[in-house]
């Protein structure tokens, strides 16, 4: 049993807090842990629980000479994705969670949850994480408090966040943070929840380790809360990344790009241009989360929130995506990969033939015989965004970055073109909202059926979705120089279900078309739902496919859009409480476009 004087005492030289102190001491009484730490986000602490890691069996070491200051994690086999279903907004009506999200009163979720976790760090450590997701003294950034029992997640959380001292010394005696509580138990599926309570800005989460559910300051804090606050405050918190292109005569343009979990996100952030773009360089900014806010400028201004990556492994290769496997050559933690007999880590599509004598996710033997993956498919690497080769000097600044396009994208198999230019931006709102996207392995459940993500964020926005296309059509009205938005495909196939487009690299081609559309150098064409590129504006050959493939990869048929405007319908049935009308006459006009 820890007393007031003790919790207080042990946090003394960090802080002296008194809303802190009193909700860690509450905790503390309801989880009962034998001791608490808190985290000060020192090299020193770092060393120190990583050392108690690996003693625990939690960390596995990796070949220093391979992978210097690196560890392997192996999850429970039942905890290996985000659990959508055992997700819940916690608000005072059903109403404000909307239609699209698990909702459950807060008096319930507090008191099922609350016996859960009463007594549940017994013979455990609590650690206290104070973390600030954005910059320090930003405008933009907002700090949370994570009480966690789990070693593995204060490991991720220094990688992923600003953790320890300098979140305590922004907070200084305020009560304005984000109060989070974790606990393992002992990852029974049954006994796992993932609440959040916007109106008290808290989030509790339990029975789960893997990172989507536990690292509270990313999807939790970043996306759900931080949706919620943004319509309260007035900006977007949003499922994007971030990326900085530079032409050759050094003009700097900024572009957010929301594509659904495990769609290539961090691939896209970290581009490189293929050779026929001599002197343009791409850098990232952030790979999963933008915040965005409107500048005196009239523009729409972002920041990435995070301070590291958590990237999906598999597929990652020299050649999808070269800046990411450079980040990973040190300092990083790999989650359900595989081992190699030399220490190092393996997951399909790192290279094309595997090693021998690997470990798989699960800990046994694998050989391509097994019949089964070497890697878990949602298998992850945390890694500091600063190892990034090309990380923009600009993810640094506490002002963000000034957008000048924004970018839809989903899994589509057919239907949606490489590129479309929305007509302005109540129509790129629409195109956000009826984004479709075929389902990965990033959370539980069915892969491969598509289904209505609206910007990405259907299993990330904490409350209503109508209300949520409100306040980015709010958001139009009140930018004087808005950003253009478009529509992408990477992934429509032939009739032999192979992709056309080659993807990766040679998205830049699109980009840039994009980019000259938003500096008014590049003239399009108009169909019926939106502006495409005019016939060459894309060098088919360079991208590397032949003009009949481009010409397919953009084909705008309007029977198949005929059938996505049915198949939006039950989105908009579900939504049609809330869904702003403006959208809604919107898809009338643009469907009668289209005869
Ligand atoms: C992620 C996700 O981990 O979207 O970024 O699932
Ligand atoms: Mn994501």
């Amino acid at each position: 049993m820890i007393t007031n004087h003790e919790t207080a005492s042990v946090a003394q030289n960090l802080t002296t807090n008194p809303h802190l102190l009193a909700w860690v001491k509450e905790m503390a009484a309801l989880t009962k842990p034998d001791r608490i730490v808190w985290c000060d986000g020192s090299e020193e602490e770092k060393e120190r629980l990583t050392r108690q890691a690996v003693e625990e069996g939690v960390l596995i070491p990796l070949n220093p000479e391979k992978r210097p200051g690196s560890y392997y994690a192996r999850s429970n086999p039942n905890d290996v994705a985000r659990v959508e279903h055992l997700t819940f907004i916690c608000t005072p009506t059903r109403e404000e969670a909307g239609p699209t999200n698990n909702w459950m009163a807060p008096e319930e979720a507090y008191s099922k949850l609350g016996k859960l976790f009463d007594g549940s760090m017994r013979g455990r450590t609590m650690y206290v994480v104070p973390y600030i997701m954005g910059l320090p003294g930003s405008p933009f950034s907002k700090v949370g408090v994570e009480l966690t029992d789990s070693i593995y997640v204060v490991l991720n959380m220094r990688i992923m966040t600003r953790m320890g001292k300098v979140a305590l010394e922004q907070l200084g005696d305020s009560n304005d943070f984000n109060r989070g509580l974790h606990s393992m138990l002992d990852l029974d599926p049954e006994k796992r929840f993932i609440c959040h309570f916007p109106q008290d800005n808290t989030i509790w989460s339990i029975g789960s380790n893997y990172g989507g559910n536990v690292l509270l300051g990313k999807k939790c804090l970043a996306l759900r809360i931080g949706s919620y606050l943004g319509r309260k405050e007035g900006w977007l918190a949003e499922h994007m990344l971030i990326l900085e292109v530079e032409n050759p005569q050094g003009e700097r343009r900024y572009v957010a790009a929301a594509f659904p979990s495990a769609c290539g996100k961090t691939n896209f952030a970290m581009l490189i241009p293929p050779a026929k773009f001599a002197g343009w360089k791409v850098r990232t900014i952030g790979d999963d989360i933008a915040w965005m806010r409107i500048g005196e400028d009239g523009r729409l201004w972002a920041v990435n929130p995070e301070n590291g990556y958590f990237g999906v492994a598999p597929g990652t290769n020299e050649k999808s995506n070269p800046n990411a496997m450079a980040s990973l050559r040190k300092d990083t933690i790999f989650t359900n990969v595989a081992l190699t007999a030399d220490g190092d880590v393996w997951w399909e599509g790192m290279t094309k033939e595997p090693p021998a004598g690997l470990t798989d996710w699960k800990g046994n033997p694998w050989t391509p015989e097994s019949g089964e993956k070497a890697a878990h498919p949602n298998s992850r690497f945390t890694t500091p965004m600063a190892n990034n080769p090309a990380l923009s000097p600009r993810a640094y600044d506490p002002q963000g970055v000034p957008i000048s396009a924004i970018i839809f994208g989903g899994r589509r198999s057919d239907t949606v073109p490489l590129v479309l230019q929305s007509f302005d931006w109540t129509h790129g709102v629409f195109m956000g909202a009826t984004m479709g996207s075929e389902t990965t392995a990033a959370a539980v459940g069915q892969v491969g059926v598509v289904r209505r993500d609206p910007m990405a964020m259907l299993p990330f926005c904490g409350y209503d979705m109508g209300e949520y296309f409100a306040h980015w059509l709010e958001i139009g009205k009140r930018l004087k120089n808005p950003p253009l938005i478009f529509q992408v495909n990477w992934f429509r196939k032939d009739e032999n279900g192979d992709f056309i487009w080659p993807g990766f690299g040679e998205n830049m081609h699109v980009l840039k078309w994009i980019l000259d559309r938003a500096d008014g150098k590049a003239s399009a064409k108009e169909t019926p739902i939106g502006y495409v590129p005019e016939d060459d504006a894309i060098d088919a050959e360079a991208a590397g496919i032949t003009k009949d493939q481009l010409r397919k990869a953009m084909a705008i048929d309007a029977e198949e859009w005929k059938r996505e405007f049915e198949l939006q319908e039950e989105l908009f049935q579900k939504l049609a409480r809330t869904m702003p009308k403006e959208l809604v006459e919107l898809r009338e006009k643009l469907r009668a476009r289209l005869g």
